[in-house]
């Protein structure tokens, strides 16, 4: 095979997490008293910046809030991330964001034709592992062996550089590897990092520019969840398979980054 790894985003793509995301913000901003509350539409617009964290500074700038109370609310920027990770992780936990159609289906799909597989996400450990926890099993972990996420680069998306410290740890060659994304900023990180990719957008990202997709489809497919239409010939049937993917990787051109 072509394929020798794939590598997955967490948030959007494994499972559609960023409702969940934006109720554990919503909630974190009462434990600290702020009369803040991010309705769906803000929401969706401040994810156009990666990363929790960031995405509280440019909420602030765009407050304009007088200086000293800018600085108030920046230096409190860690504090409500520290609580809405630990409100997201416990809502994760108890089941609150399934996996989108295929994932798992395509995981173990791979892992049967012993191809490797990397995680390349902007949110922490702690998040991804509630999820994986939840949605597979705390063993599950251990399947990743390129777990790239959270702060370990100082470029978020849609910088290369986590895509590029997944191959570095998978040390694979991007030609040889295949990312899934659902967002603009997750596909130009990929791209930029030399890698094919397949690009499933969700609610919050079905708006977004996907010109530059190697395979654009509204999800990976499963024979409960059929893909119809012109995905459906994309994907050579109703789901994407293993073979399917191998087959448009090997045909694909590569990328001068690979
Ligand atoms: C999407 C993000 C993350 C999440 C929130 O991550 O941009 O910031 O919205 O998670 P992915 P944090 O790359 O997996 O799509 O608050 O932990 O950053
Ligand atoms: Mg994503």
């Amino acid at each position: 095979m072509s394929i020798k790894a794939l590598i997955f985003d967490v948030d959007g793509t494994i499972a559609d997490t960023e409702e969940t995301h934006r109720q554990a913000f919503n909630a974190a901003f009462l434990e600290h008293g702020l009369a803040w509350d991010w309705s769906r539409r803000e929401y969706a617009e401040l994810l156009r910046t990666s990363g929790g964290k960031e995405r509280l500074e440019v909420y602030i700038d765009s407050l304009q809030p007088e200086p000293q109370e800018k600085a108030r609310l920046m230096r409190m920027v860690q504090l409500i991330h520290g609580s809405k990770t630990r409100i997201y992780a416990e809502r994760i936990a108890e089941g609150g964001a399934p996996l989108r159609p295929g994932v798992a289906r395509l995981i173990g799909e791979a892992r049967a034709a012993g191809l490797r597989l990397g995680i390349a996400s902007t949110t922490t450990s702690a998040n991804i592992a509630a999820l994986i926890g939840a949605q597979f099993g705390a063993e599950a972990w251990n399947w990743f062996e390129a777990m790239a996420c959270g702060d370990v680069v100082a470029n978020k998306k849609p910088a290369p550089d986590i895509y590029t410290r997944a191959l570095g740890m998978l040390r694979l060659p991007a030609a040889d590897c295949v990312a899934f994304e659902d967002s603009v900023n997750g596909l130009k990180s990929a791209k930029a990092a030399g890698l094919y990719t397949v690009v499933t957008p969700t609610v919050w990202s079905e708006g977004h520019d996907f010109r530059g997709a190697d395979l654009l489809l509204g999800s990976l497919g499963d024979p409960q969840a059929p893909l119809q239409g012109e995905d459906a010939k994309l994907a050579g049937g109703t789901f994407l398979t293993l073979a399917r993917l191998e087959q448009l990787h090997a045909a694909a051109p590569r990328s001068a980054a690979a």
